[in-house]
């Protein structure tokens, strides 16, 4: 046992996210020093996630962690991650931490994490791995609706940027907070009474169809690459379960007044993909439908096809996603699994599929920026994790400072395999 890493404390309490709703924040003590994680909230979440809380919500945790966990905390190696992760499956006992809620789980994992490295003295990237070198791209939301916004918004959840040659962090970061910028000229020219208003992630959430809504972020990254050089690539989360209508089965667009059946929603996709030379397409078709997301990737190869709802950062979904070829990039996002030696599982078999890990926010955030020492230290080469506001803009700025202490180590991931 490291005496330095011993867990002398924890508390739990209820604090707010961005969105000003309840989440559970855990503190681990140790002799020398202090972990704190709060657990971020999705809203287009995947059925197949961990849940979030038990029956009785953040409250029935809060509970649960004084009654049972918090004793059984005190007096481990916060650095034996693994055996902790363990024990709160083991005291859980469901696959999906329906008893105790994954966001206790996530926030334990993590604030654990956080008060190794603090003990050890190494920041948590550097903790998660010692040889962590690369800086992940930010991919952006400039745009977007769905869930995430009110009426008349698109449909298609979020349209994002990439750069994809930055030289350095600064540059990354900086490239889509002046596409954000122009963004917002470019849509008050169109619409003279749009009030600039934005959805849960700070992406704008103007009254415009898909299309218009590309065209206008594809005219933005034209604009900032030609300003600043840096080349920048165009995404889509199209949170297609979000659309999908069991019952009707179909993809219900309520704003452009449309109900596509699955073929015709796979040619449309395909079709914003060509038509806007898109380079990232998260979630194209709904959770449950392997072959669709094969479909697509089998129709346009060399685009990232990236996973979220339908393996919610689960190792063996991943696998069964990359032995059929359903996605070549697939989303990290801990809190859908429950503990950080769960999201290193599920890294590591993506990245052993050649696929691209992309770590990811949720639209409900804390204001801290973990996020990107789990996206270097788990060799994520994307990060999305907005553009701006306060618990967005903390991951950005959390890069930075990551990207200053590798030094001359530093290198900016780049896209293509693993
Ligand atoms: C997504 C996320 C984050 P939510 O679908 O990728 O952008 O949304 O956190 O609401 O699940
Ligand atoms: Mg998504």
């Amino acid at each position: 046992m490291n005496t330095s890493s011993k867990i002398v404390d924890a508390y739990a309490r209820i604090v707010l996210d961005s969105r000003g709703d309840e989440t559970i924040e855990v503190e681990i003590r140790t002799a020398k020093g202090l972990g704190r994680a709060a657990a971020p909230a999705g809203k287009s979440r995947g059925i197949k996630e961990a849940v979030p809380y038990p029956p009785g919500g953040v409250r029935e945790s809060l509970e649960i962690f004084k009654r049972t966990i918090r004793q059984r905390l005190i007096g481990l190696d916060a650095s034996e991650q693994e055996s902790i992760d363990y024990m709160l499956k083991e005291i859980d006992g469901t696959d999906r931490f329906e008893k105790i809620g994954g966001n206790l789980a996530y926030a334990i994992s993590l604030a654990t994490a956080l008060a190794a490295s603090a003990a050890l003295e190494k920041p948590l990237y550097e903790f998660l791995d010692p040889d962590a070198s690369s800086i992940p791209l930010p991919l952006g939301n400039v745009l977007g609706g769905g869930k995430h916004a009110g009426k008349g918004a698109p449909d298609i959840q979020e349209m994002l940027t990439v750069p994809l040659n930055p030289k350095t962090p600064f540059d990354a970061i900086m490239a889509n907070a002046l596409v954000h910028k122009e963004l917002g000229k470019i849509l008050q020219k169109k619409l003279p009474n749009f009030p600039l208003g934005r959805g849960d992630e700070g992406a704008y959430a103007p009254n415009m169809r898909i299309h218009e809504a590309l065209e206008s972020v594809v005219e933005a990254a034209n604009r900032v690459s030609e300003i600043t050089g840096i080349k920048l690539g165009v995404g889509i989360d199209v949170a297609a379960s979000s659309l999908w209508d069991e019952k009707k089965r179909c993809y219900v667009y309520e704003n452009e007044g449309k109900c596509m059946t699955r073929d015709e929603h796979i040619n449309y996709v395909i079709s914003l993909i060509r038509e806007f030379n898109l380079v990232y397409v998260e979630d194209p078709v709904e959770e449950y439908d392997f072959e669709g997301f094969k479909e697509v990737l089998k129709a346009v190869p060399d685009i990232l096809i990236c996973a979220d709802d339908l393996v919610v950062t689960n190792a063996t979904l991943i696998k069964k996603a990359g032995e059929i070829g359903a996605a070549n990039a697939v989303i990290i996002k801990p809190n859908q699994i429950g503990t950080l030696t769960d999201t290193r599982r599920a890294c590591r078999v993506a990245q052993g599929y050649g696929m691209v890990t992309v770590a990811s926010h949720r639209s409900g955030e804390t204001p801290e920026g973990h996020l990107a020492h789990i996206a270097v230290g788990l060799g994520c080469k994307l990060i999305k994790s907005g553009v701006i506001g306060g618990e967005r803009v903390a991951k950005a700025n959390e890069l930075l400072r990551i990207g200053e202490n590798l030094g001359s180590k530093l290198k900016m991931a780049t896209l293509g395999g693993g």
